[in-house]
């Protein structure tokens, strides 16, 4: 039976926006009636597709308002499609504002409709700590019909955090296999001024503060003096100008290449060595995933969901968190050893079909929809 499925995500936010757009498009290709109802077009469906529709939440500017609320036109826009198209579930995520978004359209158009949100991470392990947010958090966790984290973790963390009995099923992260697959790239390594013996190491975020970029840079800073390779920069955000002062200070600048923000990832994984996540905060790391299906081994910390992504030494493997000696050697480690490299970068894919594979999670998602309809 094939279902109406409403999606709201934040279009321009990384992993999160990533995932429920893919899943969307994945729903679509199975049969199922997807609407977007987001402020712009995620920016991963670059053009409407069959069985997809595009509901822009349009904010308006009354004088009367002085801050124009988005979170009542997303809910009033949530609920004219859920009644126009007469949707059966409206799958959100972020439980801030999202879910609680949707259980006010959901008041407006009648509980025939379910709410399945996600939870990502931020909205637990960064504003869960604020005092003013962490009710309505579990406001919007406990009036969703069902609720999935992407990770073990992060189920866990939230029960912890936000104090709620709620059941949360862990569902993890995917990548589309079509896309994020070994290739070669003949010439881009050359293109970006890279030698043919030099090793590549990347790292991709949005440089906020608990990406701990920094550390990635000293890090990088250890290898480079051992092994001539070059690091690659992918992403900006708020602590790009501190990593760019580090860069120069440590006098490093020709081997780190910031490449800000970059369509063409899996690329740029195909001629990467090693992949670096050393956060202190990390639901899930939906690079890491990106890396593996891409044969690229990864060091990454011992936080939230990382250990749940890089199986310790045998994808790569897991450090502590500010442990950059250690993040360093491990690295060093692996791209002095061609061989202990290619076996983790065939478990890695191994790793990527068992435990993640797309097909296996868009079928977990399927079920629980028809599971939060009783069909
Ligand atoms: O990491 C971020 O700042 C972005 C955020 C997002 O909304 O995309 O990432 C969260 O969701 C991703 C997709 O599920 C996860 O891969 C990231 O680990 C998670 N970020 C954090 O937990 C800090």
């Amino acid at each position: 039976m094939t279902l109406k499925i409403g999606i709201t995500c934040y279009p321009t936010v990384g992993g999160s926006g990533v995932i429920a757009t893919e899943l969307g498009k994945m729903l679509a290709k199975k049969g199922h009636e997807v609407h977007f109802i987001t402020s712009s077009l995620p920016f991963r469906l670059e053009k409407t597709s069959r069985n997809i529709f595009f509901h822009e939440v349009e904010v308006n500017q009354y004088a009367v308002f002085r801050y124009p609320p988005y979170d009542l036109s997303l809910a009033s826009k949530m609920a004219d499609v859920a009644r126009r198209e007469n949707l059966d579930i409206l799958h959100v995520h972020y439980a801030v504002p999202h879910a609680v978004c949707a259980y006010l359209a959901k008041q407006m158009v009648g509980d025939q409709i379910k709410i399945v949100t996600t939870l990502h991470g931020t909205d637990i392990t960064v504003l869960g700590y604020d005092p003013s947010l962490s009710d309505m958090i579990r406001f919007g966790i406990e009036r969703s019909d069902l609720v999935t984290a992407v990770s073990k973790s992060l189920a866990q963390q939230t029960h912890e955090l936000i104090q709620t009995d709620k059941e949360i099923i862990p569902v993890y992260n995917f990548v589309d296999e079509e896309t994020y697959k070994i290739q070669e790239v003949p010439g881009l390594k050359e293109e970006l001024g890279i030698g043919e013996n030099e090793k590549v190491i990347i790292h991709i975020s949005n440089f906020r503060n608990v990406k701990r970029v920094p550390d990635v840079v000293k890090t990088f800073a250890q290898v480079r003096e051992k092994i001539p390779s070059k690091l690659l920069l992918i992403g900006e955000g708020p602590e790009f100008p501190v990593v760019m002062e580090q860069v120069n200070a440590l006098g490093i600048k020709k081997d780190v290449l910031f490449l800000g923000k970059q369509e063409n990832v899996a690329d740029l994984l195909s001629i990467s060595d090693l992949a670096l996540l050393l956060s202190s905060k990390e639901s899930f790391g939906l690079i890491l995933l990106e890396a593996a299906a891409c044969g690229v081994p990864a060091v990454g910390t011992k936080v939230g969901g990382i250990p749940e992504v890089i199986c310790d030494g045998e994808t790569g493997y897991i450090t502590e968190v500010g442990d950059t000696n250690d993040a360093a050697a491990k690295a060093i480690g692996i791209l002095t050893n061609p061989e202990l490299q290619q076996q983790m970068a065939t478990s890695a894919l191994n790793l990527v079909n068992a435990k993640f594979h797309s097909k296996h999670i868009l079928e977990q998602y399927e079920s629980l929809y028809y599971r939060v309809l009783d069909k």
